[in-house]
């Protein structure tokens, strides 16, 4: 019989990755085992972000890793940022979402859509975990449908006003820094809000079941002032806000892979040393057609986002083929937790086992950054030409 396979990555997708590709890989997932898999359970049962974990994070270049050394950050293709966010996501949705928004929400609008003075002022410092920021495009009344927003700001002197509220914020109690999407004369705008200016207010989200181990946000604006020299000059209308999205969603492709492979490993485990009916539960058939589907999702949402992130590296990545992706691997890793969790039976009701804590997160991940309608829409509007929302 020839050598097992290894059964988180039976097509050998690893070797598909070039040395710096693998090297990355490695030292996130250093980082996971040592430093994240042994506190997260706890952190998730106590509802806290795990802050600590923050400037060692930034040391090992995961935040802003794509944008330039230029800026004080890691200067990584689009594979690299994927497999930070899966390994990321092996140990935790919350974790993942911190870098996420910082990242692709916070570091990349100002990188893409900055002037040169924001650049060189917030991604240094951005990268060094030294500025916290997140990301306010939801309102309240309908977060799937950003372009009915009611934040607007006016322009008033050399200054701009900006009233209105923000809801399901990543980060919002813990950032220095918000980036606010608004209304304008001219369009939809952003700014860059420092959260100490008079008038912005955030209010953590409490008794969430999901993403216990990240902070969520009500942000208030309350004539909340800010200098010119705060807005994002380089881009106008939704495509702004969608742009970063868009990033972000990328990454979000790769994360549930590196769940749904920590469930996996764990009933694979689980099911080897279960003893029921006189012989080990992966003995059953039943189970055996579970776990052999469960690595056929992963095996090909690991192709799907290794190929667009080629694709993205190249250039060529479009938004529809994103969205394909994150319906996916979201669809996929969700299915797959609920799963591991039915197998562990009465045990994969607690944190003591992931499963639950995944399911849980996966949650609110198949929900943000476009929920899974939102994203069957925009494959069926590419499909037909016709725009069903
Ligand atoms: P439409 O009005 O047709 O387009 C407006 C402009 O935007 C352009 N565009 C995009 N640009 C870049 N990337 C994309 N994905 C883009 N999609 C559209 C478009 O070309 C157009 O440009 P222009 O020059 O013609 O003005 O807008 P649409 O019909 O495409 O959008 C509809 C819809 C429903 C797809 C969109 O509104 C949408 O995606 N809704 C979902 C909103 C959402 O995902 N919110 C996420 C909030 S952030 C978040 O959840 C963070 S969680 C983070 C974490 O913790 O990890
Ligand atoms: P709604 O838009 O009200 O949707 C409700 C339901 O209607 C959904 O099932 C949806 O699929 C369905 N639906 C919508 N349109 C259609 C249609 N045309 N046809 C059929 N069904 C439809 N936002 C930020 O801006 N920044 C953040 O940092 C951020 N972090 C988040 C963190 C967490 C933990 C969560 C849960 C959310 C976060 N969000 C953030 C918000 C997130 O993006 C929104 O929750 C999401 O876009 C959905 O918006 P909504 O919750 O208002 O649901």
């Amino acid at each position: 019989m020839s050598a097992r396979l290894n059964p988180l990555d039976l097509y050998d997708v690893r070797s598909l990755l070039s040395d710096e590709e693998r090297m990355v890989q490695d030292s996130v997932g250093r980082f996971v085992d040592e430093k994240v898999l042994p506190i997260i359970g706890d952190a998730f049962d106590q509802g806290r972000f795990p802050k600590e974990l923050v400037s060692e994070i930034a040391n090992l270049g995961l935040l802003g890793a794509t944008i330039p050394e230029k800026y004080g950050c890691a200067g990584m293709n689009g594979v690299s940022y994927g497999l930070i966010c899966q390994e990321l996501e092996r140990g935790d949705s919350g974790l993942r979402s911190f870098a996420s928004v910082q990242s692709s929400l916070c570091m990349y609008p100002i990188y893409a859509y900055g002037t040169e003075e924001q650049k060189m002022h917030y991604l240094p410092k951005m990268a060094a975990g030294e500025v916290i920021g997140c990301f306010g495009l939801t309102e309240p009344h309908g977060g799937s449908d950003p372009a009915n927003m009611k934040t607007h700001a006016k322009k008033d002197g050399g200054d701009w006003v900006i009233n209105g509220a923000k809801m399901w914020i990543t980060n919002g109690n813990l950032a220095h820094i918000a980036i606010v999407w608004a209304q304008t004369e001219d369009g939809i705008q952003g700014f860059i809000v420092p959260t100490s200016t008079p008038g912005f207010t955030a209010q953590e989200v409490h008794k969430k079941m999901s993403l216990r181990a990240s902070v969520t946000s009500a942000l208030f604006f309350d004539n909340v002032r800010v200098p010119e020299a705060n807005r994002l000059p380089n881009v106008k209308g939704l495509k702004g806000p969608l742009g970063c999205l868009t990033q972000a969603r990328y990454g979000i492709t790769w994360g549930p892979i590196g769940a749904a492979q920590a469930c996996l490993k764990e009933v694979l485990d689980y099911t080897h040393d279960r003893v029921l009916f006189g012989r080990p539960l992966a003995s059953n058939q039943a189970i055996q057609i579970k776990l052999a589907e469960m690595a056929r999702r992963i095996t090909m949402a690991q192709l799907l986002s290794l190929q667009l992130g080629r694709l993205k590296d190249a250039g060529n990545m479009q938004p529809t083929q994103v969205s394909l992706a994150k319906w996916n691997n979201c669809r996929m890793a969700i299915d797959i937790a609920r799963e591991c969790r039915d197998i562990l039976g009465g045990a994969g009701i607690t944190t003591e086992h992931v499963a639950i804590r995944h399911a849980l997160n996966l949650e609110s991940v198949i929900t943000y950054e476009g929920t899974e309608t939102v994203h069957q829409l925009v494959v069926g509007r590419e499909l037909t030409g016709i725009n069903a929302f």
